[in-house]
């Protein structure tokens, strides 16, 4: 038995099987997906209801313990894991998901349903869910709140804060606030979900989400084109967005990517040419195939046809899919990465393309800089193999960069603890001290995820 008084207080909620202190059990939970970021859990508990989560917090409260809320545990900024001596709330036992509400696009699910899980019951029900993403099998959509995640459909349906309807949520204290299923107008006083998507577990707990669906677009094509620069391509995804209103993903890779993702995934190239960089465009459509309107469309962009790959059926779709992708895992399998998530205006997104790596090698000469992302968004993921995980030095190059550029240094994957020094930075004081306030407010004992988004 534990000596530990609060361990035994989250016993007694949530039973020993699922309150867990033993190292190698507590281990997956502590180290983060890049495994740059790790510390110890003072316990791990997996609360099974709303209850249990507010019992849970009101333990913690009384004792004064952080608590670090986690759902997959796939989130690239350090938020989902203790920096050392927190409670780590897993949220996946969470994961119920009520019956589709057909005719209205909603539906409601906990807190600790993938997003694999509610995309199949979705589509089980004729609707799709409006956000995706590579970490599908494992991400959460409450994690997917806490982070306001984005993904490779912004550009068609927006990221997460816009699927919201409805929430219910446990704040520090064990009070339980809840507006569920929601209803699509509402102006009933303060935006709560909407604050609650980007508060990365700060705030409070959310545990259940009520979701807008979008239709399904069953016509699709995906082409691949390649393209002499950075700049080449970036102006003729600002063509195609213009010109394509099936414009579904627009996302950018580097021919340094793609040897990676060659390398280690075993996927085929796209084309027998290589160039340096590289566009993948979806188009989708509900009623009319839009693979016509791709092929004029690339036409009119005056590409040589040896460096353009279309595919329509479902696989051969997919396959150009894994291309932009795998990215993330195989940059993972050459070591541990410095993730730069940033996003510019898109006037200065090819500059952004072209400078991260030249800034990145004044600090760093030795460092491997790989660069891919949603151009539709103006959102550049800028990887960077090489220097020590405590060495910021690459972080703080490129970061510095995107300022100067009149962007944001967190695009879709939040602040977490990888970039707590850059807020005040970015946002000015006073839009801290605004955020710290509603921190005060919500959380007056400061246990909700310690250490992220604010310095302590
Ligand atoms: P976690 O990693 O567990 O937690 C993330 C943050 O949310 C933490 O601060 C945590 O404390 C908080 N949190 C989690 N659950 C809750 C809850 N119920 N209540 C309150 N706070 C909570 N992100 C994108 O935006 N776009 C992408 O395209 C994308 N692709 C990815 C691809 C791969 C291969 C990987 C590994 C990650 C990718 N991500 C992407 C990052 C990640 O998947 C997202 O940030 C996702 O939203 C995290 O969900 P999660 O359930 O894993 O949350
Ligand atoms: C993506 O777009 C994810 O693939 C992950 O946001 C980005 O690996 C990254 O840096
Ligand atoms: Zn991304």
């Amino acid at each position: 038995m534990s000596s530990d008084v609060l361990v035994t207080a989250l016993r007694e909620v949530v039973g020993e099987r699922h309150c867990l202190t033993d190292p190698a059990l507590c281990a997956s939970y502590e180290t983060d997906w890049t495994r740059r970021f790790h510390g110890a859990a003072r316990a791990v508990v997996r609360p099974a209801s709303t209850a249990e989560v507010a019992a849970i917090l009101r333990a913690c409260a009384a004792s004064g313990a952080g608590v670090v809320p986690q759902g997959g545990n796939t989130g690239l900024v350090g938020g989902s894991v203790p920096r050392g001596g927190e409670v780590v709330l897993s949220l996946l036992r969470l994961n119920e998901i009520d019956e589709v509400d057909t005719g209205a696009g909603e539906v409601t699910v906990g807190a600790g349903a993938t997003l694999a899980a509610v995309q199949g019951a979705a589509r089980g029900a004729g609707w799709e869910v409006g956000v995706d993403l590579g970490a599908r099998d494992s991400a959460t959509i409450g994690g997917m709140v806490a982070t306001n995640a984005g993904g490779v459909n912004v550009v068609r349906h927006g990221s997460m804060r816009s699927q919201l309807l409805g929430f219910e949520a446990v704040m520090a204290d064990g009070t339980v606030v809840r507006r569920l299923p929601g209803i699509p107008k509402d102006n009933t006083g303060y935006d709560i979900e909407g604050l609650l998507a980007g508060s990365e577990g700060t705030l409070a707990v959310i545990t259940r989400v009520g979701l807008r669906l979008v239709p399904q677009l069953p016509h699709r094509a995906v082409c691949v084109i390649g393209f002499a620069d950075a700049t080449e391509a970036v102006a003729a995804a600002g063509v195609l967005r213009r010109t394509l209103a099936s414009v579904h993903a627009l996302e950018l890779f580097t021919d340094a990517g793609l040897e990676l993702v060659m390398g280690h995934a075993g996927v085929a190239a796209p084309f027998a040419a290589r160039t340096p960089a590289y566009l993948l465009v979806e188009v989708a459509s509900g009623e009319t195939d839009p693979t016509d309107a791709l092929f004029a469309a690339i036409q009119s962009l005056g590409v040589d046809e040896d460096s353009v790959a279309v595919a329509t059926a479902t696989d051969a779709r997919e396959r150009l899919w894994q291309l932009r992708e795998r990215h993330t895992e195989v940059i993972n399998a050459e070591g541990v990465p410095h993730k730069l998530d940033i996003s510019v205006p898109a006037r200065r997104y090819a500059e952004l393309v072209e400078r991260a790596p030249i800034v990145v090698a004044t600090v760093a000469p030795d460092a491997r800089t790989i660069v891919y992302g949603h151009v539709g968004d103006g959102n550049l993921h800028v990887n960077v193999l090489g220097p020590a995980p405590e060495d910021e030095a690459v972080d703080d190059a490129v970061l510095g960069l995107v300022l100067e550029l009149g962007g944001s240094v967190s695009a879709e994957h939040g602040i977490g603890v990888a970039k707590v020094g850059w807020l005040a930075r970015d946002r000015g004081e006073a839009a801290v001290a605004a955020m710290r306030a509603i921190k005060a407010a919500w959380d007056p004992k400061g246990i909700m995820n310690p250490g992220v988004i604010f310095e302590r």
